[in-house]
Formats: C-alpha cells, structure tokens, sequence
C-alpha cells in the first residue's frame, strides 16, 4: 500500500519555489472483510467458456434460495429441461445416475389440457407460463423414471444443510398407485433415500384429469452435511407410475436453501515501515511518502478502506491530493499499480479517511 500526493495545480509560468514542508503519514486503521466472490467470478468464467455445457451443475454461490418453477418450458414438447437437470432413460429411473449415458435433457410430450394417453416424459402445465417437469407411463413408456438433478458447492464455504422445498402435482389420476420417492448424493451414483421428501401414495380412481389436480407440497431440512467449497451435491426423485393406467405426476416449485459453516477468518500481519517523516518539493507527482504491507493467511481478505494521520509543517494548500495504492510486490509503479482512493479536499494535517475506496483482495498466502 502507497500513499502519495499528486500536485495538479495550474501551472505558473515561472515558477516559484517554496520552501519545502516536511509531511509524515501513518496509517491508523484499515478494515478487513472476508472474500468469497473471486471463487464465483472463476466459476462463471469456466462456465462461459464451456457453452455446451447445459447440464453442468447449478453453482450454489450463497445462501440465497436457488429455485426453479420449470415454467420456462413454455409448451413445448421438445423443450429442453433447465441447466443442471435431468431425466433417465424410459424405465431406467431406478438404476440412473446423474452421469448416466441414457439421460435426457428434453421432454417428448407436453400437456396443459385434454386427456392425452401417451406415456412419456411430460412437460405439464395448466397454463403456457405454468409449467412442471414429470411422468406418464404406458405399455411403450417403462416406469420407473426419475428426475435429477445437481449442484455445485461454490460458496467458498463448507455447507452444512440444505432447506428444499417442492410440489408434487398430479395431472391425471388412474387406477394404477403412483407415488415419487426422494434421494440425495455425494457422487451422483450412490443415492441415500431421504423420507421427507416423498410423496406418499396417490390416491387411485378412475382416470380423470386436472391442470393440476392434487398438489402434495414438501418442506425439510437437511443437516450434518459436510460437504467443503467446489464439490457437487445430487437430489434425484424416482417416480413409480406403475406401468399402464398410469397416473400422471409432475415436480414442480422447487427451492434449495444452503447453510454455510462460518468461514475462516483471515490472518492478517500488519507490518508498517517507520513513517518517516520526508520532505516534498513543489511540482513533485506520485511521492511515496508511506508504505505498509498486510501478509495474509489462512483465507483471502479483502481492504475495504484505509485511514491515516498527517502531520508536519505543511498546510492544506500544499497539496493537491493524497492517493492510496495497492501494489503486490514492494515497489511503486503508477502505471501498474492499482489506484484505490484519492482525497482532493481538506487535506490538513490530522486524519484522512480515503473516499470511494476501491476494494482490494489480498489472497491467502500473498502480502500486497
Ligand atoms: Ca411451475
Ligand atoms: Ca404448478
């Protein structure tokens, strides 16, 4: 960090010279905040440079609700299902894992109305702008099926639990027992079942339809997670339709919440060569007149402001500006280093807060 004055004065055509004032700076305070941004930054740009991923994972980037209404599949019986989900193969809900060569990521059918017979993977909705993701078997479309699903820890953090809330909703009612149960996973591949999340049996009756029918609605937690920054997290529902006279259900309305372990707190080593006090000459720009270096461990800190004292003999008027700059190595350079403050008015001596202070990451392991 560099703090150094910058005359910018109207220039005189003969130029007076003034004594030279002796001006002597001391940082008195800076503040620190934790960073976790830089990981979601990195992330986007991998994501931005792999188009074709559609159905990468779902970034987890904070502890603000992920959801998804599926009401983008407008009606569509092609339409894709949304970045990081998937449907198994016909009849390979069961035994399907998220990376399953046989996934799908489109619906064949859709329906908002009428009495449609065909089994398949069914855009529902009762309306173009309401929509759900689910099943409806047949003699030509096996059951089961699943849907699912992944994320990917890029909180920085370690997540410790989850709050998920969804909808099941029912688009036809058959004589056949319908009923989705819910699993989670470390590893797309090995699923734990989790009872909060299942739907319970259907009721069976005549087939009939509705747009919607009946709704089951679910909310749970989920605690004891471990799971450490950039891992992934599945969720899978295995819907049971039963074969022929198949009832028709869909997911809808699902919300994922993550808790986050408190992160680790940044060491922060602040070392400040002696400020010593230094005399300036009219007309001089981008003098050093003070240094200090923070040497950060443990998690990245982010400088969020810095404060400092003056003192001397100089008057305001002597200065046209003080400016704070961040530097990773140890020598000033003001056409690389980082400008983060400039103060233009009172700039008597006593104390200097930097206004509109830039941010400055200090990543763990670095001193700037
Ligand atoms: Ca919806
Ligand atoms: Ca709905």
């Amino acid at each position: 960090m560099f703090l150094a004055p910058n005359r910018i004065d109207n220039p005189k055509p003969i130029p007076v010279k003034k004594p030279n004032h002796q001006l002597k700076t001391t940082p008195i305070n800076y503040h620190r905040t934790l960073s976790k941004w830089v990981l979601v930054v990195l992330s986007s740009l991998f994501l931005l440079m792999i188009p074709g991923l559609s159905w990468s994972q779902i970034s987890i980037s904070g502890t603000s609700a992920i959801t998804q209404n599926f009401d983008d599949l407008g009606t569509s019986n092609t339409a894709s299902v949304p970045s990081g989900w998937k449907m198994s193969a016909a009849g390979a809900g069961t035994t399907a894992g998220y990376s399953t060569s046989g996934n799908l990521t489109a619906v064949n059918l859709q329906a908002s109305s009428g009495s449609p017979a065909t089994g398949g993977r069914y855009n529902w909705g009762s309306s173009s702008s309401e929509r759900a993701l689910g099943f409806m078997t047949s003699g030509s479309y096996a059951n089961p099926n699943a849907i699912m699903v992944a994320f990917k820890n890029s909180t920085g953090s370690t997540i410790t639990g989850f709050s998920i809330s969804f909808d099941y909703e029912r688009y036809r009612i058959n004589t056949a027992a319908a009923s989705v149960t819910f699993s989670r996973s470390t590893n797309g591949s090995t699923w734990t079942l989790d009872t909060s999340g299942q739907s319970g049996s259907f009721a069976t009756g005549s087939s009939s339809y509705s747009f919607p029918g009946t709704t089951v609605q679910k909310s749970f937690s989920v605690g004891s997670l471990t799971l450490a920054p950039d891992s992934l997290y599945y969720f899978k529902w295995d819907f049971n339709t039963s074969g022929g006279s198949s009832q028709g259900i869909g997911l809808d309305n699902f919300s994922l919440t993550a808790t986050t372990a408190p992160a680790a707190t940044p060491n922060i080593e602040l070392s400040s060569p002696a400020a010593s006090a230094s005399n300036l000459t009219e007309g001089v720009t981008n003098q050093v007149l003070s240094r200090f270096d923070l040497a950060v461990t443990t998690a990245n800190a982010t400088l969020t402001g810095v404060t400092i004292n003056t003192s001397g003999t100089y008057v305001a008027s002597d200065l046209s500006n003080l400016k704070c700059w961040y530097s990773a190595d140890n020598s000033f350079s003001s056409s690389t280093d980082a400008l983060l403050s400039t103060k233009s008015s009172s700039l008597g001596t006593g104390s200097h807060a930097f206004p509109s202070f830039t941010n400055q990451i200090i990543a763990s392991g670095n001193t700037g």
